[in-house]
C-alpha cells in the first residue's frame, strides 16, 4: 500500500516539476492551469494523509509555515566577486589589453566573449547537495552572506531538485534575484495604500524582500531569478562544461531560468554592437538592466587569469550611461569624514535621478572645485549611477546669474576649527585633529555599520543624537548605554530604546574580523581585516606583531602593515581596546575548522615563489589554507615548505640555506590529495 502511495507521490511531483519548468523557465506551458491545480491538490491531500512521506523537494514545500527569528551569517565557500566597470568602448579595450598583459605575451586563441544582460537585482548563492537545494544565501559583502534558504525556496524559477539523473555531490549556482517591473509597481501601490514607505527602486525592493523574516510575505512578492554561474567542485563521472556558454545551457537544462538575451561575440566590436542594440531594446524588457556583463567564454582561460582582490580579471560590466539631470546649486559645504578627509559637496534643489531624490552631490576635492569653478546659484548637471554617490559633472556657465562669487575651500575645519592640512602628493584636504567631533562621529557610524558590528538602529541620526546629549564620547561608551538614558532622548520611546540596547548587546558576539574592521584602522578594509585575523588569531598576537611580521603575511602590503603598527602605538587606541575587551567584545578568532584536514598541511607554514605551471599563486594559497596550512610572504626558520615554480629567486636561495623543504606544484597537489 505504502509503495503505491510512494510511487504516486513521486509521479505527481515529477509531473508538477516538469510543468512548472515548462511554464516558468521555458515560457512554454505544457499543462492546462486547471490540470496543474488538480494534480497539486491531489499531492497536497496525499501529503496531509501521509506527512512522513513529505520530501523537501515537493512543490508543496516552497513556503515555510513559520517566520524565521533571525538570519544566520554564513561564509561563502567561494567568494562572490563583484565586477569592474567600463563606461565606454575605450575602457572596454583597455580591459582587453589588461587581461592580455597578464598572460605576458602568450595570448591563446580563444572562443570569444559571452555577453549577458546585467540584471539590476540582488545576487544570491545556491547550494545543492546530491541534487537537492540545501542552502540559499545573500551575497552580503561577498565573503559572508546571510542564510535565507526558506525565502529562496519560494522563487518558482529556482528548482528544489536539479533536473539531472546523476547529480554531482555539490553544485553551487549563483545568479541575480530580481523583481519584475509590474510586480514592483504593484508592491509600491499596496505600500502607498497602507501608508508604508515606498521602495526606491526594484533592486532595493528585491534586496529588502530577500531579507524578510516571513517567507509567506516573500512568496507573495513573486521574486524571480536568472542563473549565471555554475561551480561543481568534485565532478567524478560528470562532464563539466568548458565554456560559460555551455554552463548557461547546462544551468537551463538543470531547471534554472537563464536570461535568453545573451550572445557569443568573437571580438570587442561585436560586444559593442550587442551593447548598443540592447540599449534601445532593454526599455521594453519587463525587468531593469543597467548594462552588459562581458565574460571570456573559455573556462581554462578564465582560470589562468583568476581574480584580483575584488574582481575576476576575465569579466567586466559594461554600463549604460548613468542618468544625468540639471539642477541649481543652493550652497557649497564641506563634509569631514571619519579619516579626517574634507570633501566639498554641492547642496542643490532636489531632483529625481535613477529612481531616488537627490539633494547633495560630491565635488570630490579641492582640485575638482577649481576645475569646475562651481558657484552658488550655478545650474549644474549631476550624475548618478547605481549605488555610486551622485557627483557634479559640469557647470552650465551660460546660465550663471550675475554677481556670483568664486568658491574657496575653507582653511580651517568647520567642525573643530583646526587648520586643515593637504599632505604632499594628495588631492584631499585633511583635518588632523584626532579629537575632531566629525572624526568621532564618522568612526561611530562606521563601527555600527552593516559590514562592521552591524548595530541596527545606530545609524548617523542616532549617533548624532547620542553625541549631542553627551551620552557617548567614544566607541567604548556605546557599551555602557542604558535603556533609561536612551528613552529620555527626544523621538525615542521605550521600545526603540530597548531594541537599540538589545542590538548593542548582540554586537558583542560579532566575530573578531568585524571588530578589527570596525576599529577603522586606515587601509584595513573588510578583506584585510579577514586576512589579519586569520593570521593573528588573537588580539595579543596582532597587537604585538611588528612591521616585518605583518608585512610577511600573504596579502598584507607595506602601507597596511605600517598603518596597523601605528594604530596600536596610540595610547588612546590601547585604552579603547581595553574597554572593549572588558565589555565582552570578541578579540579572538573563532577557529573555524579548515574545510579539510590534512596531516601534511594543517599547521604547516608555506611560502610560494616563482611561476607555477598551472595554478596561480593565489589559487595555490587558497588550497593550502583550505587544508589548514598557513601562507606567508617571506622565508624564515619557521617556514616548513617552499612551493617553488619557475624563475624562483632570492626566496629559493634563502630556503636552500635554511634547508627548508622545497615542493613543486605537482608535489603540493599530491600532498593535498592525501586529505584525511
Ligand atoms: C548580472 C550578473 C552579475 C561572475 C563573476 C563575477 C560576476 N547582474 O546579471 N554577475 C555576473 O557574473 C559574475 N553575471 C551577470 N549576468
Amino acid at each position: 500500500m505504502n509503495d503505491d502511495i510512494q510511487s504516486r507521490l513521486l509521479q505527481l511531483r515529477s509531473q508538477l516539476q516538469k510543468a512548472a519548468y515548462a511554464y516558468y523557465v521555458m515560457d512554454n506551458p505544457i499543462m492546462e492551469d486547471s490540470v496543474y491545480d488538480k494534480l497539486y491538490r491531489e499531492l497536497e491531500g496525499l501529503e496531509k494523509e501521509y506527512p512522513l512521506l513529505i520530501t523537501s523537494d515537493s512543490p508543496t514545500q516552497r513556503v515555510g509555515d513559520r517566520p524565521a527569528s533571525q538570519f544566520v551569517s554564513v561564509k561563502h565557500n567561494i567568494p562572490l566577486y563583484s565586477l569592474a566597470n567600463a563606461f565606454d568602448f575605450e575602457e572596454l579595450q583597455q580591459w582587453e589589453q589588461k587581461w592580455q598583459r597578464v598572460l605576458e605575451g602568450e595570448i591563446p586563441t580563444h572562443s570569444g566573449y559571452v555577453c549577458e544582460l546585467k540584471i539590476d537585482g540582488s545576487a544570491i548563492a545556491l547550494t545543492y547537495e546530491n541534487g537537492l537545494l540545501v542552502r540559499g544565501t545573500t551575497r552580503g559583502d561577498g565573503v559572508t552572506g546571510e542564510e535565507i534558504t526558506q525565502n529562496i525556496r519560494t522563487i518558482r524559477t529556482i528548482p528544489l531538485r536539479l533536473n539531472l539523473d546523476n547529480p554531482p555531490p555539490i553544485v553551487e549556482v549563483r545568479g541575480e534575484s530580481f523583481l519584475p517591473l509590474d510586480t514592483f509597481d504593484q508592491i509600491n501601490l499596496e505600500r502607498e495604500k497602507a501608508g508604508e514607505n515606498l521602495f526606491a527602486n526594484p533592486r532595493n525592493a528585491a534586496a529588502g524582500t530577500l531579507r524578510q523574516l516571513d517567507s509567506r510575505i516573500v512568496a507573495e512578492r513573486k521574486l524571480d531569478f536568472f542563473a549565471y554561474t555554475l561551480h561543481i567542485p568534485n565532478a567524478d563521472n560528470f562532464e563539466l562544461p568548458t565554456t560559460q556558454w555551455e554552463a548557461l545551457e547546462l544551468l537551463q537544462k538543470m531547471g534554472f531560468r537563464v536570461n535568453p538575451n545573451r550572445d557569443l561575440c568573437a571580438d570587442l566590436q561585436a560586444v559593442q554592437n550587442y551593447f548598443e542594440t540592447w540599449d534601445e531594446k532593454r526599455k521594453k524588457l519587463p525587468y531593469l538592466t543597467d548594462g552588459a556583463v562581458v565574460k571570456l567564454n573559455d573556462f581554462p582561460l578564465q582560470r589562468e587569469l583568476g581574480f584580483t582582490q575584488k574582481f575576476p580579471r576575465w569579466a567586466i560590466a559594461l554600463k549604460y550611461a548613468a542618468e544625468e539631470a540639471p539642477t541649481v546649486v543652493k550652497d557649497i559645504i564641506v563634509n569631514v569624514g571619519r579619516t579626517g578627509a574634507v570633501t566639498p559637496m554641492a547642496v542643490m534643489e532636489p531632483v529625481q535621478l535613477a529612481g531616488t531624490t537627490v539633494q547633495r552631490a560630491t565635488l570630490h576635492n579641492e582640485d575638482r572645485v577649481k576645475e569646475l569653478d562651481i558657484r552658488v546659484g550655478d545650474t549644474v548637471v549631476i550624475r548618478k549611477a547605481g549605488e555610486i554617490i551622485p557627483e557634479v559633472l559640469r557647470v552650465l556657465p551660460e546660465l550663471r546669474p550675475t554677481k556670483t562669487i568664486a568658491y574657496k575651500m575653507p582653511e580651517t575645519c568647520p567642525e573643530c576649527g583646526s587648520t586643515l592640512i593637504r599632505p604632499q602628493d594628495e588631492a584631499v584636504l585633511r583635518c588632523v585633529n584626532s579629537s575632531c567631533p566629525a572624526i568621532l562621529r564618522g568612526s561611530l557610524v562606521h563601527w555600527a555599520s552593516r559590514n562592521a558590528l552591524d548595530i541596527q538602529g545606530l545609524g548617523e541620526k542616532n549617533v548624532i543624537l547620542l553625541l549631542e546629549h553627551g551620552l557617548i564620547k567614544s566607541i567604548a561608551d556605546i557599551y555602557s548605554l542604558t535603556i533609561k538614558q536612551i528613552m529620555e532622548l527626544p523621538r525615542m520611546g521605550q521600545r526603540s530604546a530597548e531594541k537599540l540596547v538589545g542590538a548593542i548587546a548582540e554586537s558583542k558576539s560579532q566575530d573578531y574580523a568585524r571588530v578589527i574592521y570596525g576599529l577603522g584602522i586606515r587601509f584595513v578594509g573588510k578583506v584585510n581585516a579577514e586576512i589579519l585575523t586569520q593570521n593573528f588569531p588573537t588580539l595579543e598576537q596582532l597587537q604585538t606583531a611588528n612591521f616585518a611580521k605583518l608585512q610577511g603575511v600573504y596579502g598584507i602590503g607595506e602601507e597596511i602593515a605600517q598603518s596597523v603598527v601605528d594604530w596600536f602605538r596610540v595610547e588612546a587606541n590601547q585604552q579603547l581596546i581595553e574597554t572593549l575587551k572588558n565589555a565582552g567584545l570578541t578579540f579572538e578568532q573563532n577557529q573555524a575548522a579548515p574545510t579539510q584536514t590534512n596531516s601534511n598541511i594543517t599547521g604547516k607554514t608555506f611560502v610560494i615563489t616563482g611561476t607555477l605551471p598551472t595554478l596561480k599563486r593565489s589559487e595555490a594559497a587558497e588550497k593550502i589554507k583550505a587544508a589548514g596550512g598557513k601562507v606567508t610572504n617571506s622565508v624564515s626558520k619557521k617556514t616548513d615548505y617552499l612551493l617553488a615554480g619557475e624563475n624562483a629567486g632570492s626566496k629559493l636561495e634563502k630556503a636552500k640555506k635554511l634547508s627548508i623543504q622545497e615542493l613543486s606544484e605537482a608535489q603540493l597537489l599530491e600532498l593535498l590529495d592525501k586529505t584525511t
